[in-house]
């Protein structure tokens, strides 16, 4: 079996749990800095720039009036899928839809004594990006992710919403990419990826937006790029490859246990896939199972490489050292295979999502129930949440005081703004307090 099982508390469990923690080599210094020349090129040259990356890289010769998508482009590929495709397209958009649009928030104001109105107002971001990777070397891309990024744009009420995704070898973008973006609402769409469209879209060129708000998940070089930007836009997420970590005890049907760390472990060859469990004869039946599962060849090298690399069982002796682990680990997806799974779900402290019994697979929450897909890995689960239509949100505070108010607090903030030296704030209110002597209060 390609996964090591350890017995935790251990040594040895101790070593390899560290390991695991110390994640991927976040941003190689030398990849920040070629990601950089990138940036500089793009910012200078614009478009020809985006032309040149495009063909050196994904080999593709476009000219600038072949970047945007047509609508002629769109309407075939609407001929090209199937209408199963479309439909099954279409149920994600509304149950995505439906759990983004539950706590929406919106512009809210209070009034306090003495006539002070104070009070947010909630407002959209003007222009969004969202990132689709091309998939790896000519396989299909992630098209429920259009659906996860651009759908909780448009609900925050973002005007303009545009997705960037790299040209396939004959210059075309994948139907299924083009049918999902109509479908969730995306405004322009744009025939290019790497990096370069990451500051593309930062900047941006004669044909490019500037946009305000980055989304959406990349390689190494397109997070290094999105880091590189984020000081001037807003981004979701660093995130890195995919991760799952599965909770079972004796209840868990062993081959939901081998599909589901599959699942995750055929994204990239360094997807997270790990297992913690209190039932031996649960680590004896994966093994059986799990090289059985392999032999099936379905991207098993991939994930093959996965397990072996980043892929573990951990056996603990009680459901309590297993949600520690968790916890630590602070997986993107947390799936709790165990009797009564919501008496538990307030012990989860850090995780991007969690799946809970034996019938809530990862892959239901990937594409159709209605959470986002776009969620925190390598730990940030400890302090970010999975993208939402917050992100393209801001939140302006307002205060509007009046003359009686302003009297009531002035001595105070006077003698705040000269303990901090600054005359002018307490001048401010002084000759407010100062006119107003004049009027009757
Ligand atoms: N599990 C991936 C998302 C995805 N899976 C898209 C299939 N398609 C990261 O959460
Ligand atoms: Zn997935």
């Amino acid at each position: 079996m390609p996964l090591k099982v350890f017995s935790y508390p251990s040594k040895r469990a101790e070593t390899y749990l560290n390991k695991l923690l110390n994640r991927v080599e976040t941003f190689p210094a030398k990849k920040e800095k070629y990601v950089k020349s990138i940036g500089d090129k793009v910012k200078k040259f614009g478009d020809k720039a985006l032309l040149e990356y495009t063909l050196l890289f994904d080999k593709v010769s476009l000219t600038t009036s072949d970047l945007r998508v047509k609508e002629t482009e769109i309407e075939k590929a609407y001929r090209e899928v199937s209408e199963e495709l479309v439909s099954a397209i279409r149920l994600a958009v509304e149950k995505v839809k439906r759990f983004h649009g539950q706590h929406l928030p919106t512009s809210w104001f209070i009034k306090q004594e003495k006539e002070v109105l104070l009070g947010q107002l909630v407002t959209p971001v003007e222009a969004a990006g969202i990132y689709i990777p091309g998939g790896t070397s000519g396989e299909t891309p992630l098209i429920s992710t259009v659906v996860m990024t651009a759908v909780p744009a448009k609900l925050a009420g973002v005007k303009k919403v545009v997705m960037v995704s790299p040209p396939r070898k004959d210059g075309s973008l994948h139907p299924g990419l083009l049918v999902a973006a109509k479908e969730a609402g995306v405004d322009e769409i744009y025939k290019v990826g790497g990096p370069w469209s990451i500051f593309g879209l930062a900047y941006g060129t004669e044909t490019l937006p500037k946009v305000d708000v980055i989304c959406g998940p990349g390689n190494i070089y397109v997070t290094i790029a999105k880091k590189l930007v984020s000081s001037q836009v807003g981004i979701d997420i660093l995130a890195g490859p995919s991760e799952v970590l599965i909770i079972a005890d004796e209840t868990a049907n062993p081959e939901f246990v081998v599909w589901d760390l599959l699942a995750q472990a055929e994204h990239d060859p360094m997807s997270l896939a790990v297992l913690v469990t209190t039932s031996s004869s649960l680590i004896k039946e994966l093994k059986k199972l799990l090289p059985l599962a392999l032999k099936k060849g379905l991207r098993s090298e991939i994930a093959e490489k996965a397990l072996k690399q980043r892929g573990a069982v951990f056996k603990v002796r009680t459901l309590e050292e297993a949600f520690y682990l968790a916890n630590i680990i602070a997986p993107e997806h947390l799936e709790l295979m165990i009797e009564n799974p919501m008496d538990h779900l307030f012990k989860v402290k850090n995780a991007g999502a969690v799946f809970l019994g034996a019938f809530t697979p990862e892959a239901i929450g990937d594409y159709i129930a209605g959470p986002n897909h776009v969620l925190p890995t390598m730990g940030l689960a400890r302090f970010s949440s999975s993208l939402s239509p917050e992100k393209f949100l801001k939140k302006i505070n307002f205060i509007q005081y009046s003359k009686e108010a302003l009297v009531d607090e002035a001595s105070k903030v006077i003698l705040l703004a000269e303990t901090e030296n600054l005359p002018s704030h307490a001048e401010a209110i002084r000759v407010r307090i100062k006119t107003l002597k004049g009027e009757d209060l």
